[in-house]
């Protein structure tokens, strides 16, 4: 955990090295227990090393991907009824902060003299550039508290503050890349981690015409692709692999049961891999593939019905109805 008045990105310390190694051991392991599988898979959060993080930025600025800026209207519109929730020396939790703006957005608008905020992620370079975001709000009184860990053991992390009402926000429609018991699961470990009265603001895409998911996930300028190929960069990078990049393509696929938008990179040809750090040899057949991503899309009901059963109660819900996108405000019961 480290705290910024002066908003300056936190310097580099000792830790750092260690992180990364135990970051890449996490990453083997995971490599050989999920491409084993059937189908073989990969846990999307390996999505994000730097280039994967710049490539992610660059797709919210895509125009067929909308909820980035549909999500930052809303929260420029709303904000001062949202910041109503912990305007009284309140403190706000930022799970996933990305570059800051989403944040940025909501306080901005909010008419608060003075905030604290305290931003979780696993990214030392998304705090990095979030505390940069943020320190443009010149005329806020803003104490930020940065916490580079899991979305779990940053909460864990978080000071009680008994008295402090406190809003947790999880935006950008992230909840969408957890599968339904995983949503469940960690809507319950926000929840523990709250009060009752205190909040959570859910910022969830909904479900929308079969055309518009597919552009928004497999985009003309080939931004997406180039996002879902960097795991295979990646894994050659940084476990000892040798997936050539142009043996596979980019897919994105709407599984309307499942109500999710899949991503997958299918291999044009039968060939053998090598992934030398995680210890694993495997075939791939021709048109086989590797599920590298899953975003679930909502229906504004359903959006309800899970918070709720997870201990909170809706108390105001936005809807951007053409970008098809809800922000929507919870009170932990
Ligand atoms: C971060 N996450 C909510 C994005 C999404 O829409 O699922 C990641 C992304 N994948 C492809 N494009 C964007």
């Amino acid at each position: 955990m480290s705290e910024s008045r002066s908003h300056q990105p936190s310097s580099p310390h000792a830790g750092v090295d260690r992180q990364a190694s135990d970051g890449r051991l996490a990453f083997a392991q995971s490599a050989n227990f999920y491409l084993q599988q059937t189908p073989r898979q990969l846990p999307s959060h390996f999505l994000y090393d730097a280039l994967g993080s710049a490539l992610f930025d660059a797709i919210c600025l895509l125009p067929w991907y909308r909820i980035t800026r549909a999500e930052r209207q809303l929260l420029e519109r709303h904000a001062v009824t949202i910041a109503r929730v912990f305007r009284r020396n309140g403190r706000v939790v930022e799970l996933g902060c990305g570059n800051g703006e989403k944040l940025a957005a909501l306080l901005a608008n909010a008419g608060l003299p003075s905030v604290r905020a305290h931003l979780i992620d696993v990214s030392g370079a998304a705090l990095a550039s979030s505390l940069q975001t943020l320190a443009a709000l010149e005329e806020l009184d803003l104490r930020v508290t940065t916490h580079q860990a899991t979305y779990e053991d940053g909460l864990l992390a978080l000071p009680p503050e008994p008295g402090r009402p406190t809003l947790v926000a999880f935006l950008g429609s992230n909840l969408g890349n957890f599968d339904p018991p995983g949503s469940a699961a960690f809507l319950g470990v926000i929840r523990a981690s709250l009060q009752p009265r205190d909040h959570l603001l859910l910022g969830v895409d909904l479900v929308k015409p079969e055309p518009e998911l597919l552009l928004a996930y497999d985009d003309p300028v080939g931004l997406t692709a180039a996002f879902n190929k960097n795991l295979l960069l990646r894994m050659n990078a940084e476990l000892d692999a040798d997936f050539a990049l142009d043996r596979f393509r980019h897919r994105a696929v709407w599984n309307r049961e499942a109500s999710r938008v899949e991503m997958h990179l299918v291999s044009l040809v039968a060939q053998d891999v090598h992934v030398r750090d995680a210890a694993l040899t495997f075939r791939l057949e021709e048109g086989e593939t590797i599920w590298t991503e899953s975003s679930y899309k909502y229906e504004p009901d359903g959006i309800r019905r899970l918070v709720e059963s997870a201990g909170f109660a809706q108390r105001d819900q936005w809807i951007d109805e053409s970008a098809r996108f809800a922000l929507t405000l919870f009170e932990a019961a």
